[in-house]
């Protein structure tokens, strides 16, 4: 069998260098754990950026999918499956909302919500044609298309990439005076997300996402909230937004909605908004597969009988406070529910080299920007496992 080093070099021999991983072949896991090729174990402290919220491997989350593999995979939307209808219902039951289009990848639903507003502004707010502006915030993440690149404010997501598509104005993130100076006659949506993850895990001011609703409300913009990593239990609610009692309009996930089994994406929102979609004006050969919508009626299930969202929020205010009894190292520590993360001192160094020594202790994590590491293990971990983290955190960090 194969080493990890020999699997690193022929990874880096034939994929294209767009990651730079931390140097642990990772080829087995279960619930909170995993172990590299030579057998170490680690602690998932990531969950693949909130992917696996459910832990790795849900056994109810499995089944479904062995049991759907076993029956159909895939059918295109040119047909009807069994599958669909159900998750998408579920969709809708859960989020109290009245339409959801499912697609696969985060990006897409982003791209799906941005075309949804668009034409919702021109057929349903009367903009003039081609003339829709969507505002977004400085240090957003949306993911990596073209589109979604040109709006970010990160110099190395946009360089190298352009022309990027116009229609697009950037504020400052957790302003609200700023959302409503740039709100003009031809804006249709707020694309935010609730937390900036990739900006650091950078919560928003108390009642930032109240008084942003307020003014998309009365100025008639659609308020997008993109809850693809902070949404389905990550934060200690179903959605971040419902922290401030805050209903968006459209609501984006994707990553946790299939307990990262595969890739499951969705835009949810009301009749007035989807209902602007007629059929060929968008799709995806895979998006609604049978396969997917089983899994994820699994897993969203397993969100809910499991109490994620409770054991996220009691667990994470409990992990957040003794993190931030560190000092050390630490300069604050900031989230909520499961989505934590340490800001360190400057003083303190690039954060890579302590993702580096957690790893040396068995703990898988990832820094963000320089001085940033996150803190996101599956929201199903429990008291001593997080304990046994923090031990490990205080050795290296404190
Ligand atoms: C990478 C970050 C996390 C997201 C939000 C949409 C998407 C993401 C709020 C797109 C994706 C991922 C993608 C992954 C790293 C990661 C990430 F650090 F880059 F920002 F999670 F924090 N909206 N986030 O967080 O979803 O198309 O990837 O399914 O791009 O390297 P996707």
């Amino acid at each position: 069998m194969a080493t990890s080093s020999e699997i690193i070099e022929i990874t880096e021999k034939y994929g294209a260098h767009n990651y730079h991983p931390l140097p642990v072949v990772i080829s087995r896991a279960e619930g909170v754990w995993v172990w590299d090729v030579e057998g170490r174990k680690y602690l998932d402290f990531l969950s693949a950026y909130s992917a696996v919220n459910q832990g790795h491997r849900h056994p109810r989350i499995v089944k479904a999918l062995v049991e759907q593999a076993d029956r159909l995979t895939l059918t295109s939307r040119a047909f009807h499956n069994d599958q669909l209808g159900p998750f998408l219902a579920k969709l809708c039951a859960l989020f109290d909302m009245q339409m959801a289009l499912p697609m696969n990848t985060g990006a897409e639903a982003v791209e799906t919500a941005i075309k949804a507003a668009r034409k919702w502004g021109y057929s349903v707010k009367g903009v003039a044609a081609d003339r829709a502006r969507i505002v977004c915030c400085e240090g957003n993440f949306h993911g990596r298309t073209t589109t979604i690149v040109g709006f970010s404010s990160e110099a190395q997501y946009r360089e190298g990439f352009g022309p990027f598509a116009p229609g697009f104005d950037l504020i400052p993130y957790g302003d609200a005076d700023a959302l409503e100076a740039a709100i003009g006659p031809d804006t249709v949506g707020f694309l935010f997300e609730p937390i900036q993850g990739e900006a650091g895990v950078v919560v928003p001011p108390e009642g930032y996402l109240a008084r942003a609703r307020e003014l998309c409300s009365r100025h008639r913009v659609l308020m997008m909230a993109d809850e693809i990593q902070t949404g389905l239990g990550r934060c200690g609610r179903m959605y971040c937004c419902q922290h401030e009692d805050v209903v968006p309009d459209v609501l984006i996930l994707g990553k946790a909605i299939s307990g990262g089994m595969l890739p499951v994406s969705a835009v949810v929102s009301s009749r007035e908004i989807l209902g602007v979609f007629s059929p060929g004006d968008h799709g995806s050969t895979f998006g609604g597969n049978p396969l997917g919508a089983a899994v994820a009626c699994a897993a969203l299930d397993v969100i809910t009988d499991e109490k994620l969202c409770a054991r996220a929020a009691e667990l994470g205010a409990y992990f957040e406070a003794e993190l931030a009894s560190l000092g050390g190292k630490v300069e604050l520590v900031r989230g909520r529910g499961l989505l934590l993360a340490a800001v360190l001192r400057e003083s303190a160094g690039a954060a890579r080299a302590y993702c580096e020594q957690l790893k040396a202790e068995g703990l898988l994590c990832k820094e963000t920007h320089d001085r940033i590491i996150r803190f996101a293990p599956p929201l199903v971990i429990d008291k001593p496992t997080l304990d046994w983290a923090f031990e490990r955190i205080a050795k290296v960090l404190g």
